[in-house]
């Protein structure tokens, strides 16, 4: 029996021990680093202690925001926000002023915030994103981490493109020790994902976590195939599925989020996944994407490996993104 206090989430992916929440918290001020460092850094020392606050505090802010990535109106919605904030607190000081920044920067977070999952064996998870993003990368963390809470998972090899894709899968699944199905490069997608779906039914899976490819050539044709393999799976189980999350990679900025958008059109994504936050300074791009995907922020990738996934949680990042070290 473990000792650790259970934490009772929001998700299926929860609870979790009081020790794993910590672990996570500290992979994701890790991953901020280069962030903190840099941007954030930057911006929290633009508030400096005793000073007022003054039209040119708001204005190197704002330059300060766009070049972390926040992008040019949630930018503007931020700044107009913590300004509101600080006249109806009665703000004067700049140090207290870099709190109601934070306290806007969690509430743009929270507008969009998680839905309970619903109950449902097997609990069929779409992933879809343009290529690179690190899909592929996410389907083992989540496998991974679903094994560890007991549940038994089952991959679909849907990115039947690239015969490296169905290996590189193959590879993850052995690695976090669970099964999955696939059939040979230039299958059809939808009789993966068929396939797949009678062995989760038949075999009694928990969860089917399915990978999907990202070839972005039109907006059409993206669409065409999403809207296929959603069929295939409604036609077999008609609340399926349950969650589809679009993976953006923050490296990406502002032309990543653009092109993720069209996902949107394509799928009813319900939720984001931020990767490779560990490779950028720019990690204000998660405002840009929460902001302008409007969908909640699941987890985030802060590394290559499989233990590498945080639970998103919106007081974290932002304490994070402004601790003094
Ligand atoms: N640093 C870092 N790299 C990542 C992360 N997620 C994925 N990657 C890397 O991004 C590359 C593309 O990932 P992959 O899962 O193949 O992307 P896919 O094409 O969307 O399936 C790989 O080299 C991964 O190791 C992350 O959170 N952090
Ligand atoms: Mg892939």
């Amino acid at each position: 029996m473990s000792f650790f206090k259970r934490i009772f989430g929001k998700g299926k992916d929860t609870p979790r021990t009081e020790e794993e929440a910590q672990e996570e918290e500290a992979k994701v001020d890790a991953s901020l680093e280069k962030s903190r460092k840099g941007v954030f850094g930057h911006i929290s020392s633009l508030f400096v202690a005793g000073e007022p606050i003054t039209d040119e505090l708001w204005d190197q802010l704002e330059e300060a925001l766009i070049l972390g990535d926040v992008g040019v109106e949630t930018t503007q919605y931020l700044v107009d926000r913590t300004k509101d904030r600080c006249a109806r607190h009665g703000v004067k000081k700049a140090s207290e002023a870099r709190e109601m920044l934070k306290a806007e920067m969690v509430s743009t977070f929270q507008e969009y915030a998680y839905q309970q999952a619903v109950e449902a064996v097997p609990y069929v998870i779409l992933v879809v994103g343009v290529n690179g993003a690190g899909k592929t990368t996410l389907i083992a963390k989540l496998a991974h981490r679903y094994k560890q809470l007991g549940k038994k998972v089952l991959l679909a090899a849907g990115d039947t493109f690239r015969a490296a894709a169905i290996e590189q899968l193959e590879v993850w699944a052995n690695r976090a020790g669970v099964l999955l199905v696939k059939r040979e490069q230039g299958s059809d997608a939808g009789a993966v994902i068929f396939d797949a779906l009678e062995q989760a039914i038949l075999t009694k899976v928990d969860i089917l976590i399915i990978d999907t490819a990202g070839r972005l050539q039109a907006k059409s044709n993206l669409m065409k195939e999403l809207g296929k393999l959603r069929n295939v799976i409604r036609r077999r189980l008609p609340e399926a599925p349950h969650e589809v999350l679009l993976v953006i990679d923050a490296t990406t900025g502002q032309n990543g989020v653009l092109q993720a958008k069209s996902f949107l059109e394509a799928s009813d994504v319900t939720g984001v996944i931020v990767t490779k936050l560990d490779g950028t300074s720019k990690g204000g791009i998660a405002f840009a994407i929460a902001q302008d995907i409007e969908r909640p922020i699941r987890y985030i990738g802060t590394g290559e490996g499989i233990g590498d996934l945080a639970l998103f949680d919106a007081a974290s990042f932002v304490t994070a993104l402004f601790a003094e070290k």
